[in-house]
């Protein structure tokens, strides 16, 4: 009698910059590791604006990889806990969820050995243990950011209230400096949610190994200080892990709108088009929003614009979703009307690993978002960096100062500080990242990280990767 396969179980915390990455690993492991996947999809199901993508992405279920829903039983304490931190509103998700996957897993015909869960499920260690299961945590942003957040604990602890009150930034031994206030709930050791954060850390570094979304050549200091075992446990730089476009068969039934734009895109010049999207969590505000149209609108550029209308909070499109209705409210008057043909505007969500593989994209303004980051650089693709919250000023800093891919508004950004990059600097920069076609450097040292990207993924092919 044939052997089952071994079974794993993955488990994606609500986002989807949480859902695409796991996604794309438990693909993987069926294709390359001959392994059973059941992957279990937290959702609160406000919608994120991304209902129709998740409708597809549960039609990736085949043979080995079984894709379950799951949302907490009890949608009413969230509802009622609003105020919470993002951190604290996707642990405590993910903890209301432990009985529910826990009853699916024992119930299970091929009990599964290993679980791996991302940064806000470490809570499913305890049930891990009690199974006999391995426990592997999957970062799905970047090295450096794992490296900072595990990190900062141990550090603050250390330090006495002068030297804390001093402190600025993070040193991680032959990592690039962190800034503090970067490291998103983790930055201020008095609030209590750098307390909750904690534990997270320290899962983190007791798990049996630990997964990260990034390649050598990308980070390289970062994966050699992390893989030497003495801030973590094993490490394995997985990446690049994202959707793979051309794999994606768009079907005109579910995905009018997203064909109407791939087919706009295929009568613009090649290299041409800035791609401007600020991620499926937050959004600008409104002031923010109208200085953008207008920045982009002199640029004289051709653009495509994921448009969302603002929210107040962090990461409220995660819980309480939208439509996109009133998207265009925020554009200056006539605005829609003077880019015509030249411009797109699409609220709410686009098929952006599509719009990204494209041969007419030239640029891609963008929040940065590491799965966002990840799909411009294995496309060559250079940036704007406008990061709003979270992981995201770590991130800009790798583009803009390490990997000199990406440009950078002066002023710190951020979702909720009203309009503080302004037109004309928002035109030089779409100019300065837009013009000068395969000669522009920064469009010369996308594609030569887009070179390291295509050949880590040719080894995972053949299985030579380490
Ligand atoms: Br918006 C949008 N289409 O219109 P990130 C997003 N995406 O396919 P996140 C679309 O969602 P945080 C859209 O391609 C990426 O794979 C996009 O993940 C896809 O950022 C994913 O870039 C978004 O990691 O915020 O989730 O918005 O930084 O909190 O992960």
């Amino acid at each position: 009698k044939k052997q089952p396969r071994t079974h794993a179980v993955l488990l994606a915390s609500p986002g989807m910059g949480h859902l695409k990455p796991m996604l794309e690993l438990g693909k993987r492991l069926v294709k390359h590791h001959d392994l059973e996947i059941t992957l279990f999809i937290v959702t609160n199901d406000g919608g994120d604006g991304a209902s129709g993508s998740k409708s597809e992405i549960l039609k990736s279920s085949d043979e080995f990889l079984h894709i379950h829903l799951v949302s907490p039983p009890q949608q009413d304490v969230m509802a009622s806990a609003l105020e919470w931190s993002l951190i604290r509103k996707l642990v405590m998700t993910m903890r209301a969820c432990v009985p529910v996957v826990r009853a699916a897993i024992s119930s299970m015909p091929v009990a599964p050995s290993a679980i791996i869960v991302d940064l806000f499920g470490t809570d499913f260690w305890d049930m891990a243990d009690e199974l006999r299961m391995l426990k592997f945590a999957f970062m799905t942003t970047s090295a450096l950011y794992l490296a900072a957040f595990i990190s900062v604990p141990y550090l603050v602890d250390k330090l006495s209230q002068k030297e804390y009150e001093e402190l600025r930034t993070i040193d991680i031994p032959n990592c690039k400096t962190v800034a503090y206030e970067d490291v998103f709930g983790l930055a201020n050791r008095d609030d209590p949610d750098h307390v909750f954060a904690r534990p997270m850390a320290t899962n983190f570094i007791n798990a049996d190994g630990v997964l990260v979304n990034t390649w050598h050549d990308l980070e390289p200091n970062t994966v050699s200080s992390l893989g030497d075992g003495r801030l973590l446990g094993k490490l394995y730089p997985i990446g690049p892990l994202t959707e793979q476009a051309a794999e994606k068969k768009l079907s005109t039934e579910d995905n009018g709108g997203a064909i109407a734009i791939l087919e706009w895109l295929d009568k613009q010049p090649g290299g041409s088009v800035l791609y401007v999207s600020f991620g499926s969590g937050w959004s600008l505000t409104g002031q923010q929003t109208h200085e953008l149209a207008l920045g982009l609108e002199s640029s004289k550029q051709r653009f495509i614009w994921v448009s969302r209308p603002p929210t107040d909070e962090v990461s409220e499109y995660f819980f309480s979703g939208g439509d996109g209705s009133g998207a265009l409210d925020y554009l200056p008057d006539g605005f829609v009307a003077r880019t015509k043909g030249v411009g797109l505007v699409v609220p709410m969500w686009a098929p952006q690993a599509q719009i990204l593989a494209h041969a007419s994209i030239g640029g891609f303004l963008t929040h940065c978002g590491w799965n966002s980051t990840l799909e411009s650089v294995t496309n060559g693709v250079p940036m704007i960096a406008w990061p709003l919250y979270g992981d995201q000023f770590v991130i800009a800093a790798i583009l803009t100062e390490d990997l000199e891919v990406a440009i950078r508004p002066a002023a710190r950004t951020s979702s909720g500080g009203g309009g503080a990059v302004g037109r004309e600097e928002i035109r030089e920069l779409v100019v300065k990242l837009m013009e000068g076609g395969e000669g522009n450097p920064l469009r010369a040292r996308a594609k030569a990280l887009r070179g390291t990207a295509d050949r880590v993924l040719e080894e995972q092919k053949t299985g030579s990767a380490k």
